[in-house]
């Protein structure tokens, strides 16, 4: 076990561009046997071979480590995770380029060990295809999921060029392998071209509850975030955030951009409220493409938030 702060420990934190790079600048090992006694066990997913558009998101967990981490407790709330959360940087996953399937079960096996140690994995994509072995080391544990997914897309296909292991199929692979629950399934932030009539049908045969960039704009995020809470209700949930679900203006770089999505503010309150009123038991951040390193990545910086605003409604839900 590393302390990254420990040499700074005079001056009661340290300044985020220096030290041993971990997610807020938490503790790090890559020893399962010290993951006991943990509340929280960050693990990076660095892989984009199934993305259909552009590359680059295997860089995300370094950036997203990266990103500025600004101690103390949050403004509104009042709580800082921080404190309140034990919470510990498990490292990546050992992941490896051009082989999706020994990838995936990389990411399957580490985000396992979370979970045996009684730990919430929190897990730093990567294109969406992550959250598939994610899902499925979860269901393991804790039977099937209910799931709130921010989103442009659907991510219900049945391949994507003719590709079925992708980051465009990996909810209806779930689905049909019973690990994610239907009924207990909403997603947020749908808009573009894509899926079309075929996708949604299944959805609709399948109970899954959808709420779109328009009513985000028409109903406010408040109110879509009581539907979405409703539809999925009591029992374990996962929480997965593609980024994209930002409009493009928030996130330079993402996998498959689409303009007319929510803005941070939105999806910040939004992840904070997902966290406090469910039972999560994993989530997720993904399709972050990084262009630099530190505050200068307006990308990773909003994921980092993503991250933290959810360790926010761990925090509050913990406490009562
Ligand atoms: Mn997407």
């Amino acid at each position: 076990m590393i302390d990254p702060q420990e040499r700074w420990a005079q001056y009661g934190e340290k300044p985020d561009y220096l030290g041993l790079l971990t997610f807020g600048g938490a503790v790090y090992t890559e020893d399962p046997g010290e993951l006991e006694g943990f509340d929280v066990a960050i693990v990076g997913a660095p892989m984009d071979d199934l993305v259909s558009d552009r590359p680059g998101a295997r860089l995300a967990p370094r950036a997203i480590r990266g990103a500025s981490s600004p101690p103390g407790p949050h403004l509104e709330v009042k709580i800082d995770a921080f404190e309140e959360l034990r919470i510990v940087d498990f490292g990546d996953a050992p992941v490896i380029p051009a082989d999706a399937g020994v990838s995936h079960a990389a990411i399957e096996a580490t985000v396992g060990q979370v979970l045996a140690a009684g730990v919430l994995p929190v897990v730093l994509g990567g294109d969406h295809s992550i959250t598939e072995p994610a899902v499925r080391a979860v269901a393991a544990a804790r039977g099937p999921v209910g799931m709130v997914h921010f989103d442009t897309h659907t991510d219900t296909g049945v391949e994507v060029f003719g590709v079925e292991r992708s980051h465009g199929t990996f909810i209806r692979r779930l689905i049909d392998g019973g690990q994610l629950d239907g009924p207990r399934y909403a997603q947020i932030g749908l808009r573009g071209y894509w899926p079309g009539e075929e996708e949604f049908a299944w959805q609709a045969e399948h109970g899954i509850t959808s709420l779109f960039a328009h009513d985000v704009r028409d109903l406010g995020i408040r109110e879509v975030v009581a539907r979405a809470i409703a539809a999925v209700g009591a029992g374990p949930v996962y929480l997965t955030v593609d980024v994209d679900v930002l409009d493009p203006g928030f996130i330079p770089g993402t996998g498959t951009p689409e303009p007319g999505g929510m803005t941070p503010s939105e999806l910040l309150l939004a992840v904070r409220t997902v966290a406090a009123e469910l039972e999560l038991v994993g989530a997720d951040v993904v399709e972050v493409i990084p262009t630099t390193i530190g505050t200068a990545d307006a990308s990773a910086l909003v994921a980092e938030r993503v991250v933290r605003e959810a360790l926010t409604g761990i925090a509050l839900r913990r406490r009562g």
